[in-house]
């Protein structure tokens, strides 16, 4: 089949490998990048085909296979990608994976086209940046199957390999190494995502199989994000079961599921043809409406609130509220906002999705008196305690801002100049590490706070209680950019902030209380990339010679042994078991001077993921903690933060 050349193939084909050139010249304008999330990106792509299909009403389930030999596969059983001629003379297996953005041209009218990824890119990218890919088809009785190699040249024709009663599509590729260096499949990374997407696809199983190490997953749920929102309150404490909403308006279908816990935040997250929104936008905007509207309501008919009490207000209807918002919303209603197209900007869908959750949850809450009565009294508690809190606060304001200012500059040690683009907090671990660091540092741009007691929990305490503590608010005052939805990145004193900390237990759990303050009440400064980890090292290899002493660090066991071979015959190994132990000369030489430094970079990859494992680490579930902790050893460095030099 299509083995006779004619000129518009011939031309066809030039053309094709020019286009798939491009993405080879720049990896970067196609996928983001070619580091570990670019990789993962070529995954993501693939699968998002075979969800197409899955969503299409094609197939329900998705199996991805990883190789010991770096290749990966996805597969199918929807329809199969047709096998036959396209109208333009190329046969549609080479336009799909060989022509540049050939996908709008295949997606069903009528659909729900999921522009999927970074980019919206398509196979064809995949296969641009594959040392080999195999597509093999299973349709109309038929398994065939074609292969490209070095970037999407065609290998020979497509063969048929036999007879089947199955349909279905297999991608199996290898990434090329050369563009993607040493970056690898992560299994927690995948599995993650095909759970998500399990949640959101009803029923379908989505397999991970992992060949290198043994290990596989499934995962299905016929309760779909109703099971979503269980999983996401596993480690709170909920107060009812969960509760599912669904219904369409004219062309869009909505669902959404929420349940509330004894916590003090709200995970709210929504999707749009089950692509995150990360950003929000119209539905959330209406869900959160459609929600405040019908607690009002309620509250208001059975006399839980007085005729002179104001609405409860948004936020506190939310507090302790968990949810997830999936709509389908067909493309020629689509819009998205924002500089990473997060964020719906659907005007009808924020109405379609406030009258659904109006009229459902005033429904629900007449129906469920027990239930209604104890969330309205929560919303009134959470309602009652802000204002009190607000009032101390104005009460107070000057009292208070006279009393930080006193700890501050009992505290802080400032830097000399006072460039915000520039300058460096320390958090310190400890008043001995505070002081070595203090005389160690380069005065110029580097403050030093040293921090005393323990740092109380974030995620086990209400916003009031925690700003009413001193470490916190002297943190806060140092930043100076305000707290909660009241911050602002760029009003931050710091264009770095760096805790550091002893290596040991105590240490990282210092480390996790503040990322975990740092990540609630900040958040903004962790993703602007401005909060790190100090890395003291762990060993000084040294020797007295008849020129002083000679010595070399260590940061960890490999580096041990390259430091006694560097310093030779003779050598003396110190452990530290503390910043304590440096002096302030070790201190800046190992851990603070940003030419011989290294600091990890802590990143928040995905939102879901790092409140889940925030949650389980400080939440009050001792058993789930320690399941976590088991699997997670080495917790502080987990894939969330990458080392960076500088
Ligand atoms: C926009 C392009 C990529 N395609 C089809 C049909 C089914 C189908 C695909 C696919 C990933 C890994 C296994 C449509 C759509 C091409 O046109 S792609 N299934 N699965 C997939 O890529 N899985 C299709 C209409 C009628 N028959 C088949």
């Amino acid at each position: 089949m299509g083995a006779k050349v004619n000129k518009s193939y011939d031309e066809s084909s030039i053309q094709v490998l020019e286009g798939l050139d491009a993405v080879r010249k720049r990896p970067g304008m196609y996928i983001g990048s070619t580091d570990s999330r670019g990789l993962h990106h070529l995954i993501w792509e693939i699968v998002d085909n075979a969800i197409d299909e899955v969503m299409a009403g094609f197939g329900n389930r998705v199996v991805v296979t990883l190789y010991k030999d770096g290749s990966v596969s996805v597969q199918d059983e929807g329809r199969g990608v047709p096998t036959g001629k396209h109208a333009s003379g190329v046969s549609t297996l080479d336009l799909v994976y060989t022509v540049l953005h050939a996908g709008g041209k295949f997606s069903d009218e009528g659909g729900y086209k999921t522009s999927s990824g970074l980019h919206g890119v398509g196979s064809s990218v995949v296969n641009a940046l594959s040392k080999w890919m195999e597509v093999t088809v299973c349709r109309d009785g038929k398994m065939v199957r074609k292969r490209y190699e070095n970037g999407g040249k065609a290998v020979g024709d497509m063969v048929v390999l036999g007879n089947t009663h199955k349909t279905g599509t297999t991608v199996h590729f290898l990434p090329d190494h050369t563009i993607f260096k040493d970056a690898v499949f992560s299994f927690s990374t995948i599995s993650e995502r095909l759970q998500e997407s399990a949640f959101l696809l009803k029923g379908c199983e989505m397999v991970l199989i992992d060949q290198r190490s043994g290990k596989d997953v499934s995962f299905q749920y016929n309760d779909g994000i109703l099971s979503f929102v269980e999983y996401m309150n596993e480690s709170r404490e909920a107060m009812h079961k969960p509760v599912y909403f669904v219904g369409d308006s004219g062309k869009m279908g909505i669902e959404v599921a929420f349940q509330y816990t004894d916590n003090y935040d709200e995970p709210i997250v929504s999707f749009v043809n089950n692509i995150r929104t990360k950003d929000g936008g119209t539905h959330e905007t209406g869900f959160k409406s459609g929600f405040t509207r019908a607690i009002n309501d309620y509250a208001r008919s059975k006399k839980l609130l007085k005729d002179k009490d104001p609405n409860l207000d948004g936020k506190d209807v939310r507090e302790g509220l968990t949810a997830v918002i999936s709509m389908k919303i067909p493309e020629s209603l689509l819009q998205f906002e924002g500089q990473t197209k997060g964020k719906l900007g659907t005007i009808e869908a924020k109405t379609a999705v406030e009258s659904l959750v109006y009229e459902k949850l005033s429904y629900y809450l007449e129906e469920n008196k027990d239930i209604a009565l104890n969330i309205v009294g929560k919303c009134v508690k959470a309602f009652q305690v802000r204002e009190a809190a607000r009032k101390v606060r104005e009460e107070s304001r000057k009292k208070v801002g006279n009393k930080i200012e006193k700890i501050l500059s009992g505290k802080l040690t400032p830097a000399q100049a006072k460039n915000k683009n520039l300058n460096e907090l320390f958090l310190v671990e400890g008043d001995s590490a505070g002081g070595s660091a203090k005389q160690g540092r380069d005065r110029k741009f580097q403050a030093i706070l040293p921090l005393r007691g323990k740092v109380i929990n974030s995620e086990r305490s209400r916003f009031e209680e925690l700003i009413k503590n001193e470490e916190i608010n002297v943190i806060i005052n140092t930043v100076g950019a305000g707290v909660g939805n009241d911050f602002n990145v760029k009003d931050s004193n710091y264009a770095k902030i760096i805790i550091m900390t002893d290596a040991d237990t105590d240490g990282s759990h210092i480390q996790i209380l503040l990322l975990t303050f740092f990540y609630k009440f900040m958040r903004p400064l962790v993703e602007d990339g401005r909060v790190f980890i100090a890395c003291p090292p762990l060993y000084k290899v040294y020797k007295y010679t008849s020129k002083g002493e000679k010595h070399v660090y260590a940061w960890d066991d490999e580096d041990l042994e390259k430091a006694k071979k560097e310093i030779g015959q003779g050598y003396n190994i110190q452990r530290y078991k503390g910043l304590g132990e440096m002096n302030s000369d070790q201190l800046w030489e190992t851990t603070m001077n940003p030419e011989t430094r290294t600091l990890l970079q802590v990143k928040v990859e995905d939102f879901l993921t790092t409140d889940r494992r925030i949650n389980v680490l400080m939440g009050n579930k001792a058993e789930l903690r320690r399941e976590w902790i088991e699997q997670n050893v080495n917790f502080t460095l987990e894939d969330n933060f990458k080392g960076v030099n500088g």
